[in-house]
């Protein structure tokens, strides 16, 4: 009868709409990077707020320009909630999670290839689980690239060259015993340090290719040395608490779209890296292609034998890192 079509008709459409639409909690999720637009941080995140407003009724804000402070205090206030998600470089993770410091380690990875079959397999995961004694939830892994040293006092070949030279480094426990350890002068600092550079303050830092070009580094700094010592991921994270208060199809659609975002990112970056390279040596910097590798790597070696890479969970997590 046509009072029955009318009631399958109904409890059809009553049935459909059930299963398919999602209330999303919706909301503001802050998002902080310390970096400025155009940043491989703000590439990422760009990406993360465009899939997540088009997938859900969420709304991202994205905080940069060191609007928040530097990456150490953005990590402080995702752990207090005031900011929910970040994109910050795994450097500074290792004063909250010493096992932060292995992605860090120097010369553990020989390229991209090998950088994507760790962070992306169990190690990768191992690592974002520790996240949580912080009170992180580590989603995905983007890219700042690997590092290679700039200075304005002479140009560096081998190892012996960087003595002396007084070198920015990332708020990191890693980075700082590292530099030590090859023979420089190394302070402390957050980002950016372009003022520093400029005045002298200090004579050295290094970063991935795309900071040295998007921070024009270029005009402070006289040597560049493609030296690869060090693979900067940027983790991905949010305060555990918020992350897990959110209904998990939520949850879900949070981690899918930072996932997204950072496999393009990672895309990115390596598809510009050469022509950042051009770009820099068009600028007038002198570069070193073939620095003596081997040199720096047999000062690093000690690195494993001191105190920071003592602790057993670091040991255990660098052992799943080189399996
Ligand atoms: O992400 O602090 C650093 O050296 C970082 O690599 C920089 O902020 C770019």
């Amino acid at each position: 009868t046509r009072r029955q079509a009318g009631l399958l008709v109904f409890l059809t459409v009553v049935f459909f709409g059930m299963a398919t639409a999602h209330t999303w909690a919706g909301g503001v999720i802050k998002l902080g990077v310390v970096t400025k637009p155009g940043s491989a941080q703000n590439v990422c995140a760009e990406k993360f707020k465009e899939l997540v407003e088009s997938r859900s009724d969420y709304e991202v804000k994205i905080f940069h320009s060191a609007s928040l402070g530097t990456e150490t205090e953005i990590l402080q206030q995702i752990q207090m909630n005031s900011v929910q998600m970040g994109i910050i470089t795994s450097g500074p993770f290792d004063v909250f999670v010493p096992e932060a410091r292995v992605i860090d380690y120097p010369f553990l990875f020989a390229n991209s290839r090998e950088v994507d079959a760790v962070l992306d397999g169990p190690a990768g995961q191992a690592l974002l689980k520790a996240l949580e004694r912080a009170r992180f939830k580590g989603l995905a892994f983007s890219e700042n690239g690997f590092r290679h040293l700039t200075n304005n006092v002479r140009p560096v070949h081998r190892v012996e060259d960087v003595k002396g030279l007084k070198i920015r480094v990332m708020e990191s426990v890693l980075h700082k015993e590292l530099w030590r350890v090859l023979g420089a002068n190394p302070t402390p600092m957050g980002w950016p340090i372009y003022t520093e550079l400029q005045q002298g303050t200090i004579d050295a830092q290094e970063n991935p290719l795309w900071v040295i070009w998007n921070y024009k580094l270029y005009e402070v700094q006289k040597y560049m040395t493609l030296t690869g010592h060090v693979y900067s991921a940027h983790i991905d994270v949010a305060n555990l608490q918020w992350f897990h208060s959110l209904a998990a199809e939520d949850q879900d659609m949070i981690a899918q779209a930072m996932k997204d975002a950072a496999a393009y990112q990672r895309q990115w970056n390596r598809d510009n890296e050469a022509d950042f390279l051009a770009k820099i040596k068009a600028a007038g910097m002198m570069v070193d292609e073939a620095p003596d590798l081997a040199s720096f790597r047999a000062k690093a070696a000690v690195l494993k034998d001191l105190e920071i890479y003592k602790d057993p969970k670091v040991q255990e997590m660098l052992q799943i890192f080189l399996d």
